[in-house]
């Protein structure tokens, strides 16, 4: 399929290494697609279901040990440690490359290895970035034909270029004691084994379109970052565009893909999905202003708390073309099940768990997680196209220009609803302080709070301290930067309960957030930034939510910020050397506004 010598070498020595029986190019026919249905289903690696309901949709279970990213096996082998950082593990280049041969050697005996030329961005386009993954896992084959693009046209475009990310995965043993997720920025290289499991070896997603673009985009003046990205339309027509980055588990499918409340859409207001995840976001020359573009074809979605309330949008994504992984078997009706779906779980006797067994839902317990049907972390892949609200400029050549970025953590007292960092530098200063609490729901104790700076803590591909010094660097690139905010969604009065309705009655913050970029709406200035004045959210229709709530959902409260900025203190010591003194000197300000 091409004559690229820098592929065509690179694959010969991989598969010397790995000794598959024989090579197949995917080249993105659906023909072939079909075919590589048909085996997976005749092998059990993946179960048809039924074909009226849900039209092209399949099963996977994975193994058992192997359902979720594994932030302890995940290393950035940059040739010094301090290119990597302290929050990232890191091994040497040479260390690694062994250790890994030993374990890829003879692994695809008996298999087949799968070309998958790619690319993250549309083919052809300023943002375009390509890539080839082998891999001997026809799941993983089919699920990059749904969250990338997949084909001879990526070879085309590579031409005889050397300039592709280079991705090798073997499932190997699904040996967790030896499964390593590894990435060689300085190569463009990426190294997955022995495990089966999305996060870990569909590698255009975390490892190329955050890992290694993070590196990539520091490189040539660009950013790769952990972030959905929507539209919101007003009434008139316009379309203004928001960026929003939260931690895994925030909610950022369902912001992205939010129904705004009805006296908003009874006025015409409407939300235009672009991604739900992640974010290549470039200057543009002609207006000087961010632009952003997905870099992904599909959704990779958390299935559990999916539901017609929570997110029809993505519920309906999945009625079609969508691989579901390790959630519940309704055998009756040939379907799927997971918790928080609705009330109706399939009866004992027709229910088959995440595991591969008899599933009773009359013994599922909310607390006890073993209980579950779906694994908690179980997933769908789902085409983009097939969201009932996909942008129409989702295949934009040059992105969308991006008015606000919002920054977001799980915050059960401190953080307000919302508020405005009062610069970009601030604002990178507010994305390197964000942190998550762990809640009631969640095991482990409450309130612990876990910094995750931009919501990159796992996916910056070099050091954490550098990687901000490159959002403080971009600030003076942008002519027309996009304003900087951060929501909490997650403030809970003193029962525990969220006090902010959340959902589609998010795009309430919305509108002060665009409202603020447009310099439509004044605001109070606190130690923190620019809060809103409690009147200019619009709470028409909202029931159970007065004025003083809004009040109380704004209120800074100074001690638990101080108790805070110790916190703070303490993870700049960890991030360690690199930390730009700006962002010393933001805290220092932020602490004097505080103890004032
Ligand atoms: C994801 C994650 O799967 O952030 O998107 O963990
Ligand atoms: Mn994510």
């Amino acid at each position: 399929m091409t004559n690229n010598k820098y592929v065509l070498s690179w694959i010969d020595e991989m598969a010397a290494m790995t000794q598959p029986d024989k090579i197949v190019w995917i080249d993105g026919s659906e023909a072939q697609a079909e075919a590589l249905r048909a085996e997976a289903c005749s092998t059990g690696e993946m179960i048809k279901l039924n074909q009226e309901l849900l039209p092209n949709c399949y099963l996977h279970r994975t193994a058992i040990n192997d359902v979720a990213r594994v932030e302890g096996r995940t290393y950035i082998c940059t040739p010094t440690k301090e290119e990597a950082g302290n929050i990232n593990n890191w091994m040497a280049p040479d260390e690694m490359y062994a250790k890994l041969k030993g374990l890829y050697t003879g692994s695809m005996k008996g298999r087949t290895m799968y070309v998958i030329p790619y690319s993250m961005g549309v083919v052809g386009s300023d943002f375009a970035k390509y890539g080839i993954e082998l891999t001997d896992s026809i799941y993983v084959v089919l699920n990059m034909l749904i969250m990338t693009r997949v084909g001879t046209d990526v070879l085309e475009a590579l031409g005889d270029s050397p300039d592709y990310i280079k991705g090798l995965h073997a499932r190997a043993d699904i040996d967790e004691e030896n499964r390593y997720i590894t990435h060689f920025p300085q190569d463009n290289t990426i190294m997955s084994v022995n495990s089966g499991y999305g996060g870990n070896v569909l590698l255009g997603k975390k490892c190329f379109a955050l890992r290694i673009a993070s590196y990539l985009g520091r490189k040539e003046g660009w950013m790769a970052e952990h972030m959905l990205i929507l539209g919101v339309e007003y009434p008139n027509g316009d379309v203004k565009y928001v960026t929003a980055a939260f931690p895994s588990a925030c909610g950022k499918t369902n912001l992205a893909m939010l129904i705004p409340p009805k006296m908003l859409a009874d006025k015409g207001y409407k939300v235009w999905c672009v991604g739900d995840d992640i974010a290549w976001l470039r200057v543009n020359k002609e207006d000087g202003k961010l632009y952003a573009v997905n870099p992904e074809n599909g959704f990779f979605g958390v299935a559990p708390g999916t539901n017609n309330k929570s997110n029809p949008n993505a519920l309906a994504t999945t009625m079609r073309d969508t691989i579901f992984t390790n959630v519940v078997h309704d055998t009756k009706n040939n379907t799927v099940w997971w918790e928080g779906l609705n009330d109706n779980p399939p009866a004992p006797g027709n229910a088959i768990d995440w595991k591969g067994n008899p599933w009773d839902c009359t013994k599922y317990d909310k607390k006890d997680k073993s209980t579950c049907g779906a694994h908690p972390n179980s997933r769908f892949t789902a085409l983009a196209k097939n969201c009932p609200c996909i942008s129409s400029e989702f295949n934009s050549l040059k992105g969308v220009p991006v008015s606000a970025i919002v920054f977001g953590g799980r915050r059960a007292k401190t953080a307000p609803l919302v508020y405005q960092s009062t610069s970009w530098q601030n604002g990178a200063f507010v994305g390197s302080i964000m942190a998550s609490e762990t809640t009631a729901a969640a095991a482990g104790a409450v309130g612990v709070v876990r910094r995750d700076p931009m919501a990159m803590r796992p996916f910056v591909g070099y050091n954490m301290g550098d990687y901000w010094a490159h959002w403080l660097a971009m600030g003076t690139k942008i002519p027309n930067p996009p304003k900087i905010f951060h929501v909490n969604w997650f403030r809970t009065d003193d029962e525990g309960h969220f006090i902010w309705p959340g959902f589609g009655d998010n795009m309430r913050v919305l509108l002060w957030i665009l409202d603020r970029c447009e310099g439509k709406v004044d605001a109070d200035i606190t130690p923190i930034g620019y809060v809103p004045k409690a009147e200019d959210i619009n709470i028409e229709g909202l029931e159970g939510i007065t004025l003083d709530t809004i009040k109380e959902l704004l209120t800074v409260d100074k001690e638990s910020w101080l108790a805070d900025v110790a916190n703070i203190k303490e993870f700049y010591a960890q991030v360690g050397d690199a930390v730009p003194q700006t962002m010393y000197d933001e805290l220092a300000a932020l602490e004097a506004r505080l103890s004032k």
